[in-house]
């Protein structure tokens, strides 16, 4: 608790254009919490370089996306918004908590599987151990919610085992976050392959709408959305591409699945396609030129960066020194 509010902690790597699911699964969600709790969002570049990167894209890429969580509507006034590589008490929990989690428990990670297949020329011990870093970064602001994609459950669920047994050995230290899954948006599919998820580093672009495209890009992404050959208007599993656009529509207008149904009952897939593109334009072209307002203000962003830091860097300190002395490292000379 800070200032009798609940902690709320979230992060997202700054790996590439973020997409609409992205968006819809997370910063949309995180801007509707961020009143009920005290929030730390942070752009988790640490965990980015699991990965290889080029330097000057990730900080480029990171700066952008701190823009963008402005952008959506989380005041950096009340919201911590932050790097992670500016806060050195992640790096120091995640050594400690490394030593209270087992190899077998990250050997069962789908995420680290996935990736190491994917880069098999550079499967390093930090991509192994990024889910102790997660559990860190949650833990290090005794965090009770997390805010994610279904995609990262089983991280959560991780951190949560990781911090139930640091305390069954050192009494009361950590919170036991909870796992925030929106109901709208959880899983975006990709509008190429419904059977995908939409993710930043899918090698087709048309299967990504990016918080970036422009209207005309947008909308010629929608018209081309992969349906099926039925015809027929209902928001079920055996249509998939319908589901996922209906998903979408609902997200961005807040209308339900059985209101556009019945709106659209009469009408072919192809006009209902022309209403997904517009209402995913009314939702990006207004964030579009907020970052633009934003990038103008260089000397703005850099105190948010600096102020939240610090901000960051207190509370992160006040759980590390109590963990410190729990694992019985000595008392620092003052
Ligand atoms: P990558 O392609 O690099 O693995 P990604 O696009 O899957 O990245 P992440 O950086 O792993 O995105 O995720 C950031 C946040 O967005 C997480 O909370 C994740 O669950 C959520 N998210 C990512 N993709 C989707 C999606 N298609 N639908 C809903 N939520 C998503
Ligand atoms: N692993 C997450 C990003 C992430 C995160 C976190 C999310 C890193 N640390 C802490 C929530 C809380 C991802 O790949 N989406």
């Amino acid at each position: 608790m800070i200032d009798n509010k609940k902690v709320l902690f979230s992060g997202m790597q700054a790996t590439g254009n973020l997409t609409l699911g992205n968006y819809l699964g997370a910063l949309k969600n995180w801007v509707s919490l961020s009143d009920e709790y005290e929030c730390f969002y942070s752009v988790v570049d640490m965990h980015s370089i699991t990965i290889r990167q080029d330097p000057a894209t990730l900080r480029k890429r990171a700066r952008a996306l701190l823009t963008l969580y402005i952008a959506a509507g989380l005041d950096p006034e009340k919201n911590c918004i932050y790097y992670q590589s500016h806060v050195s008490g992640h790096a120091e929990l995640s050594w400690i908590l490394s030593c209270f989690t087992y190899m077998g428990e990250l050997n069962r990670m789908t995420q680290f599987k996935d990736k190491a297949a994917k880069h098999a020329d550079n499967i390093n011990a930090g991509l192994f151990t990024y889910p102790v870093l997660m559990a860190a970064d949650i833990l290090l602001y005794q965090a009770d919610v997390v805010p994610v994609g279904i995609d990262q459950m089983q991280h959560l669920e991780l951190t949560r085992d990781i911090a139930q047994r640091f305390n069954g050995i050192y009494g009361d230290v950590f919170t036991i976050p909870e796992a925030y899954i929106g109901k709208v948006g959880a899983k975006i599919m990709s509008l190429q392959d419904p059977s995908k998820k939409m993710s930043k580093s899918d090698e087709n672009p048309n299967g990504s709408i990016y918080l970036m495209d422009d209207p005309d890009t947008i909308r010629r992404k929608c018209k081309r959305a992969v349906t099926d050959s039925l015809g027929e208007f209902r928001y079920s599993d055996e249509q998939p591409g319908l589901h996922n656009l209906i998903d979408i529509y609902c997200s961005c207008t807040g209308k339900t699945p059985d209101e556009v149904v019945s709106e659209f009952s009469g009408s072919g897939y192809g006009q209902f396609k022309e209403a997904v593109g517009e209402a995913v334009v009314s939702i990006l072209d207004p964030l579009q030129k907020r970052v633009a307002e934003l990038e103008k203000d260089k000397s703005y962003i850099d105190s948010v960066i600096k102020n939240n830091a610090e901000k960051a860097n207190y509370y992160a300190q006040k759980t590390l020194r109590k963990v410190q002395k729990k694992v019985g490292f000595p008392e620092k000379i003052r």
